[in-house]
């Protein structure tokens, strides 16, 4: 068992503002040393499904963190009764520092952000090429979190069986963005599972995409039914192969070779928190001719210094305009 130890918690030296004249803080919070690192797996209601070694136990947040929720994908420091026997209810009491966080917010005008997933290395944006037909400009805004949040990102072209992957590929080919294409017979034999599963290894992913486009399908494949029990949620998906919860829920992949997050159908994906600045660190091509630009460059106005850098020969203009394309996916409404 990994203790958290004598580790600071930031919530303790943080500096508050004294409200009642210089009245010194008499209480001192107990450090909770005895507490045990775990993994959030899903969140229902308040309620975190954790793993702890190889338990699941239930928790819910201890009153000190506040507004601070923990989210899928979070290390978190846990006390209590952590046995995982049914009615027991043990306490986040810590949330480690997150080395990403997913966030969305519900449109682009909304100011509140929602943290999706946090501390995955990868997105995989998962589009049915037909039936639901495909959504670029929803895959664009996806890409975009993405680059954002500085995940690698993974596009899976489902349901190759009905249609073929040419247009949506040549849509994506300059953004050089790694893709699988998978079909019902490949999932079925195994193939497009393999595929898959070699983009994932010792990674976490969290798989996000349109409802229908065969998100659950795919976890449920690449994660053994076995696997799937362990987190005891494996009635979430009901006998449709629809995921119930609206919380995302994270999966371990056979031989603790990583993890698969699967989220909730996405309608939209608001990109009011986003700064051009972070996504255009993921060109890496583009990203030395902006020093050039005039400072908070939309990289998409008339003195952009981009234009000249690709006329310059630097960088290819199709790599230009695709970065284009997708900034601009947040001034224009969403919808295809
Ligand atoms: N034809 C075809 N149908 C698929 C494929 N993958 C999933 N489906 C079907 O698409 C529907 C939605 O799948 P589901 O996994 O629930 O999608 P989710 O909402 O993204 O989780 C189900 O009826 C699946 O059987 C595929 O590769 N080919
Ligand atoms: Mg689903
Ligand atoms: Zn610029």
């Amino acid at each position: 068992m990994r203790r958290y130890g004598k580790n600071t918690d930031e919530d303790d030296i943080r500096s508050r503002p004294n409200r009642k004249g210089n009245r010194p803080r008499t209480h001192i919070r107990p450090k909770h040393e005895d507490a045990v690192e775990g993994m959030v797996l899903t969140v229902d209601r308040g309620r975190l499904t954790c793993l702890v070694d190889d338990r699941i136990v239930l928790a819910m947040k201890a009153r000190e963190l506040g507004r601070k929720a923990a989210v899928v994908g979070d290390r978190v420091a846990i006390v209590g009764d952590l046995t995982g026997q049914k009615d027991t209810l043990a306490r986040i009491v810590r949330i480690a520092e997150r080395t990403s966080v997913l966030r969305r917010t519900a449109d682009d005008d909304d100011p509140y952000e929602r943290v999706v997933v946090a501390n995955a290395d990868q997105l995989a944006i998962v589009t049915a090429l037909a039936d639901p037909e495909p959504r670029p400009r929803l895959i664009d805004r996806c890409l975009v979190a993405a680059f954002d949040a500085g995940l690698e990102p993974l596009l899976v072209m489902t349901k190759s069986d009905l249609t073929p992957p040419d247009k949506l590929l040549e849509l994506y080919g300059d953004l050089d963005i790694p893709y699988v294409v998978t079909s019902r017979q490949e999932l079925e034999n195994g193939d497009a599972t393999d595929r898959v599963r070699a983009q994932l290894d010792g990674r976490i992913t969290a798989f996000i995409g349109h409802s229908g486009v065969g998100k659950t399908t795919l976890v449920n494949a690449l994660v053994p039914e076995d696997r799937r029990r362990l987190t005891g949620h494996v009635n979430a998906v009901t006998g449709r192969g629809r995921h119930t919860t609206t919380s995302a829920l994270a999966l371990p992949l056979p031989d603790d070779d990583g993890w698969v997050i699967d989220t909730p159908g996405l309608r939209s994906f608001g990109l009011h928190h986003v700064d051009p600045s972070r996504v255009i660190n993921a060109f890496p091509d583009l990203e030395p001719g902006t020093e050039g630009c005039p400072r908070a460059c939309s990289h998409d106005e008339p003195d952009c210094a981009l234009d000249q850098w690709v006329a310059d020969g630097h960088a290819d203009p199709a790599r230009l305009y695709s970065l284009r394309r997708l900034l601009s996916t947040r001034e224009r409404t969403e919808g295809d």
